[in-house]
């Protein structure tokens, strides 16, 4: 039985407060992170840990904090990429509305490592109670000295400030971020410089989502072995999965890194209703290609999903059973990603315009011959071309489900009408 660490407070009574947060252990790791540790020693401990960012990428974690400069002169700032959107993922609203304080911790903790003494939460503004009870655990924190002038005792000064977003996806896209926090149109920058150098205002900015914060007070707490001993050696931790879709019990878990997605969805959720069988999985939000029923004993983790063709992303699990149409699941996908686009490049504008308009006419019974040539070719066009990871995303999950399910494109456009209705 896997011992929840980041949603151990979760289901306890005012698990949000800061009183429940102390009396379980709450900002002992950063007390002593401060009375133990330089800041480049926390690093190491993170570095060691095989921490690897949960907001998409999975980028490793001490390693992008080490590529903060040293040297004193601009001011370096942390920002926490709270802007949950993408579709199918809900564990970071948990950690928020019920235990802000790990991840105000994680952030204090995170901040002193790099040097910054101010932080942006960037939150999607959809997230009314989640914003509220930051709010009041910034106060709270505030008010005991873990936060503000001179934290513990120690040198280190460190204030947060919560940013809502206004619901557009591409925010959460790094970069964009930093534009929309600046009072800018959110889109993409070019990269290089990639924020850690050229980030906030032209400054050293570190950029981390919610769960990978809150996975820091537990690694100083308990030490990197213990962190890098759960799940795979390179991809390690406990890890938060979100369970949707098609399946008995839709929910939240949490289990270590690297647990087959068989498992995940059959015996933790349940399977699919009675009398259905599973037909594919999205395993991390609708970013991450489709994986059909025979190649769900892939382990979650980041390289073992990379290897099969898909990514872990942010661990958004969308479970598809037999009754549904593969090609109404692309075109929904696809219409999110148009009605995401930040508009900046062609290809992902105009590319998935055009892959919106073939997809729609497909499901509705009206497709001509040549025009799964037509998305191919579109998709082709998308991948590789596009500025940012959105564009990309769209083309390589139409792709698999191009690939996947191509006998239910066919028959839509044989039989001129949906075969499931
Ligand atoms: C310094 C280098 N830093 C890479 C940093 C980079 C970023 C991270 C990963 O996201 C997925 C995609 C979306 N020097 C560096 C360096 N970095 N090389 O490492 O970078 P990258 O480029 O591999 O990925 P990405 O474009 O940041 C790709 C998803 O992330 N996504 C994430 C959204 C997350 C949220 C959230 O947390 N709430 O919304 C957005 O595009 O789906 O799969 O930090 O700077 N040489
Ligand atoms: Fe904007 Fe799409 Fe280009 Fe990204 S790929 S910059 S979202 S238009």
């Amino acid at each position: 039985m896997f011992e929840p660490v980041l949603l151990r407070n979760v289901d306890v009574p005012d698990g949000h407060l800061l009183t429940t947060y102390e009396a379980g252990g709450g900002y002992q790791a950063l007390g002593k992170a401060l009375r133990e540790h330089t800041p480049d020693e926390v690093i190491d401990l993170v570095k060691q840990s095989n921490l690897r960012g949960r907001g998409g990428a999975g980028f490793p974690t001490g390693m992008k904090w080490s590529f903060v400069p040293k040297r004193a002169g601009k001011p370096k700032y942390l920002c926490c990429n709270a802007d949950e959107s993408e579709p199918g993922t809900f564990k970071d609203r948990f950690i928020m509305e019920r235990d802000p304080h790990q991840l105000i911790e994680g952030m204090a903790i995170s901040a002193y490592a790099i040097g910054a003494e101010t932080a942006y939460l960037y939150i999607r503004g959809e997230y009314g109670l989640a914003i509220r009870r930051l709010e009041q655990a910034i106060a709270e924190a505030q008010a005991r000295g873990y936060l503000g002038t001179r934290i513990l005792g120690s040198d280190f000064s460190f204030v947060v400030h919560i940013h809502c977003g206004a619901g557009a996806y591409i925010c959460g896209e790094e970069t964009a971020m930093l534009d929309s926090l600046q009072g800018k149109r959110a889109q993409p920058r070019l990269k290089p410089p990639f924020p850690a150098v050229e980030g906030l205002y032209a400054s050293p900015t570190v950029i981390n989502n919610v769960e990978t914060l809150a996975c820091v007070p537990h690694i100083v707490a308990r030490g990197p072995d213990w962190f890098r001993g759960i799940g795979p050696y390179k991809s390690p931790g406990p890890k938060l999965y979100c369970l949707s879709g098609q399946v008995r019990k839709p929910g939240l878990y949490e289990l270590p890194m690297g647990i087959p997605l068989r498992e995940l969805v059959e015996d933790c959720a349940g399977g699919p209703p009675p009398g259905r069988k599973i037909k594919a999985v999205i395993p991390g939000g609708v970013s991450a290609p489709l994986i059909p029923e025979r190649g769900l004993d892939v382990g979650m983790d980041f390289d073992s999903l990379a290897a099969a063709g898909s990514m872990l992303g942010s661990a958004g699990v969308i479970v598809i059973d037999d009754s549904t149409c593969m090609v109404k699941v692309a075109t929904r996908i696809i219409e999110f990603f148009h009605h995401e686009s930040c508009g900046k490049c062609t290809p992902c504008r105009e590319g998935l315009n055009w892959a919106v308009k073939v997809l729609r006419r497909v499901e509705a019974g009206q497709g001509e011959p040549g025009d799964l040539e037509q998305l191919e070719a579109l998709c082709k066009g998308i991948f590789g071309n596009s500025f940012c990871a959105l564009g990309d995303g769209a083309a390589v999950g139409l792709r698999a489900a191009l690939a996947h399910f191509e006998d239910e494109f066919v028959a839509h456009i044989k039989e001129r009408r949906c075969p499931f209705h």
